[in-house]
């Protein structure tokens, strides 16, 4: 693509949507125009991507998921095109920063955090590496909610990112698709003398889909992003007439559930759950129909992916449709169902398993919960003899009135995976271990990865230029070759061109944290940070004693010889999670006693910027030196940050849990700071019983007078939070141990002190921890996920011989 076509094509698009001249548009109206000329580009792609995988046979999976996380997509599908720098020297030529318009596009934060990330890593990378996959999800008229501090507390606001449209998405009308919610169930024999469901009452829905383009990375490739919005059909206007009555149906796609481990079920959410599957499999099926081919080879073309428990319905959905509207038997169906569905556990929290009552159930998708009830019949009577009754009693799907979603959908699918290696043992030898002896070949890893190309092209443009200039272009596409950088490790000129990219990108944050804080930082000092959601495992306290420790220290001592640092975070947490937003609050108010303490000589900053989420990931991740990943051993199933944050450059300081213990097999022990219990440890506390805090407390002087921080008065403004978290540490015999890993913590840290004080030291661990974040790539984890689990194969773009896109980048 010319610049000068581009140019013209802008200009001429303006004038056709807005009949306005450039010097008169607002960035929003250019940043629409841009929008749409993009999605005219690859629109042919999308529909011949379609003709392709259904010409060419081709198996494709769909990745089911209550949750998707793109944020935004201006630069990361003008990066894919290939149309990223001469679109941006384009705009330049008209006065027109890209920088300006990718301000006006809201965040898509259809998501919690790692899992709905983690989604949208997988969508781009599918496209990027020509697999036949599509996301299948929920459009919220609300995503997340956003953050705000008011006197240190947080105060939560909705998020309206639907207000001025959105240019990614088509409406498709004829995709539309009824969804039966209610009402009684009961059996009758039809014509042909098989038992049929009769309805009676209940109300009908309409899920109209709203596609979204996922464009791969430069290989004429366009998937799709389903997301299911309701609307009440024309045919029962007359039925929901009074605004109440609206109100519910319209409910069901309003709102995300904040991620709320503990929150008893919701009928919402439940019926949320339902719409969101029943759409996505009814739409396969009737798109499977048409293709002609028989049920009986249903896996040969169609894999579903059950991405935490939230869709776990799939399996009796799917089972529905083929034997009540198919006529399949029982038996075939259920063979059927087992060989398409696959699920991937998110968490080892025994609380955050999901279940729902009966007759919750019951009342939201009444057919569904019989067919679910004959799921768990046949699998009882099945093992009955050929396993153990009290193993079959505590794997059944139905237990003590409740529905076990985890078991549902290990019972109903071919494979289970957890995300990160000591995640994948711990469910076999631990969570899910009952599972695991009647299904041993079920179980399999598939380590989490992250879009490398967002997280370091698009986000980190200095850093990239650096690599680019270094060890060529390859790892863009290919994001493995990134370990040539290993090459320059003794290389001074590279080591100070990475660290001087460090820096500018430290002096941009700088100048944010000025803009919304106030707050002055150095960019010589060491930048710390902790990104990801508020929760008691993850330990932000931790985080937050320690950096007391050094208060007090410097206060003791002023001429201490550390390192300047400034601790970052961000962190939402859920609106009814008390105890978490007691933490932010703490936080808060620290920052403040330590911002504003001249006698420390700006040593310690401490700044928790708001509504963290992907735009501000973004702009942290650059910027970090630190990369704080300290969850309890055993609590985190995977983390997904600690793989941002290291490819690009960040030196992790972690407990061995998730998949930091990859991370550290990738860059060995001397390139990063290990400290704290081993999860082997942490079970043998479980069960010795012989945690301890209180001693804990009363043994260590440091410790202790850091705690009393919390409840004397020295941190101002919270008198009750402060005892709070007091009584949670010591009242409650401190639930993650925090205490017990506070002084290996402090070790750990003063080793970070000290390494980034050698300066040359400093700049090769980091180089060591890009040049082997390559195997963390969703590329590469996609491809697992393919070959293993969904048996889809790679396509051939169709157009990638003719001449004009043999690069795999558009023309106008
Ligand atoms: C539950 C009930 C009601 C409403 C919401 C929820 C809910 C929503 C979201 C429960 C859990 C979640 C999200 C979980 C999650 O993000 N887990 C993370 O998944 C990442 C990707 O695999 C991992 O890297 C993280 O370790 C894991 O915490």
């Amino acid at each position: 693509m010319e610049k000068t076509e581009f140019k013209a094509k802008f200009k001429k698009r303006l004038a056709e949507k807005f009949a306005m001249e450039v010097s008169d548009a607002s960035a929003n109206e250019l940043y629409q125009t841009l929008g749409s000329i993009m999605t005219a580009a690859y629109s042919q792609d999308w529909q011949q991507t379609w003709q392709d995988y259904r010409d060419q046979e081709q198996k494709q999976a769909y990745y089911f998921s209550i949750e998707f996380l793109p944020g935004k997509m201006l630069k990361s599908n003008l990066l894919n095109m290939g149309w990223l720098e001469t679109v941006e020297e384009a705009l330049q030529e008209m006065g027109i920063s890209l920088e300006d318009l990718a301000e006006v596009e809201p965040d898509m934060a259809l998501g919690n955090g790692g899992l709905g990330r983690l989604a949208s890593c997988f969508m781009d990378s599918i496209a990027s590496c020509g697999l036949p996959g599509n996301g299948n999800g929920i459009r919220y008229e609300y995503g997340l909610f956003k953050q705000r501090f008011v006197d240190g507390y947080q105060v939560e606001l909705p998020d309206e990112w639907l207000q001025k449209g959105n240019s990614w998405e088509i409406r498709k009308e004829s995709k539309a698709v009824d969804v039966h919610f209610g009402g009684n169930v009961y059996l009758q024999k039809d014509g042909k003398d098989q038992l049929k469901p009769v309805y009676e009452g209940g109300y009908t829905v309409r899920a109209v889909p709203y596609d979204t383009g996922m464009v791969g990375y430069k290989n004429n490739i366009v998937n799709t992003m389903r997301l299911w919005s309701v609307e009440i059909p024309a045919e029962e206007e007359d039925r929901y007439r009074s605004i109440e009555d609206r109100r519910v149906i319209e409910d069901l796609t309003s709102v995300l559930y904040p991620d709320d481990s503990n929150q008893e079920g919701r009928k919402l959410r439940l019926s949320q759950e339902y719409f969101f599957v029943s759409a996505g499999v009814q739409s396969i099926l009737r798109y499977y129909k048409r293709l002609g081919y028989s049920f009986d080879q249903i896996n040969q073309y169609i894999a579903i992916h059950i991405n935490d428990t939230h869709p776990a319905m799939c399996v009796a959905e799917f089972m529905r449709i083929l034997i009540d509207e198919e006529d399949v038997s029982w038996e075939k169906a259920w063979n059927l169902t087992i060989k398409v569905m696959s699920y991937t556990n998110h968490t080892i929290m025994a609380e955050a398993l999901e279940k729902w009552s009966i007759p919750m159930m019951q009342e939201v998708c009444p057919r569904i919960y019989q067919i679910i009830e004959e799921i768990d019949r046949r699998f009882v009577k099945d093992m009955t003899g050929v396993q153990p009754a009290d193993l079959i009693e505590r794997t059944r799907i139905i237990q003590n009135g409740q529905i076990h979603m985890a078991n549902l959908a290990i019972i109903g699918s071919h494979s289970t995976n957890g995300v990160a290696k000591l995640h994948s043992d711990l469910l076999k030898s631990v969570v899910l271990n009952d599972f695991y002896v009647m299904y041993p070949t079920r179980f399999n890893n598939k380590t989490n990865g992250i879009a490398q190309r967002r997280w370091s092209q698009l986000a980190n443009r200095s850093m990239t230029k650096v690599l680019n200039e270094t060890i060529g272009t390859s790892w863009n596409s290919h994001p493995e070759d990134i370990r040539f950088l290993m090459n320059f490790a003794e290389d001074d000129k590279v080591l100070d061109a990475l660290a001087e990219a460090k820096h500018e990108n430290k002096v941009k944050l700088a100048a944010y944290i000025k803009k919304v804080k106030g707050i002055d930082v150095s960019p010589d000092a060491i930048f710390d940070v902790q990104i990801k959601r508020l929760h008691a495992y993850k330990r932000q306290l931790l985080n937050l004693l320690h950096i007391m420790k050094l208060y007090f220290d410097l206060k003791e001592n002023p001429k201490l010889a550390i390192h300047p640092r400034v601790f970052i975070f961000g962190a939402k947490a859920a609106p009814s999670y008390h105890y978490a937003k007691s933490v932010i609050k703490v936080i808060n108010e620290v920052a403040n006693l330590i911002n504003n303490d001249a006698s420390i000589d700006n040593k310690l900053k401490v700044v928790f910027l708001a509504n963290y989420n992907v735009t501000l990931a973004e702009r942290i991740i650059p910027a970090a030196d630190v990369s704080e990943q300290i969850s309890l051993a055993s609590k985190e199933a995977s983390g997904t940050s600690n793989m941002k944050l290291m490819l690009n450059g960040a030196v992790t300081i972690a407990t061995l849990d998730g998949a930091n213990i990859e991370i550290r097999d990738a860059v060995g022990d001397e390139n990063i700071a290990i400290f704290g219990l081993t999860e082997t440890e942490v079970y043998r506390y479980y069960q010795e019983h012989n945690y301890n805090s209180s001693e804990l407390y009363h043994n260590d002087p440091v410790l202790h007078k850091v705690l009393n921080a919390f409840v004397d008065g020295t941190i101002p403004n919270i008198a009750f939070e402060g005892q709070e978290i007091m009584d949670s540490l010591l009242k409650y015999n401190d639930e993650f141990f925090v205490l017990r890993d506070f002084a290996a913590y402090c070790d750990a840290q003063e080793t970070i002190n000290q390494n980034y004080q050698d300066r040359r030291r400093w700049k090769q661990i980091s180089l060591k921890n890009i040049a082997n974040a390559g195997r963390f790539s969703s590329d590469n984890t996609v491809k697992r996920y393919a070959e293993d689990i969904w048996q889809i194969e790679p396509v051939f773009a169709h157009n990638s011989e003719k001449g004009a896109n043999q690069h795999g980048t558009y023309l106008l």
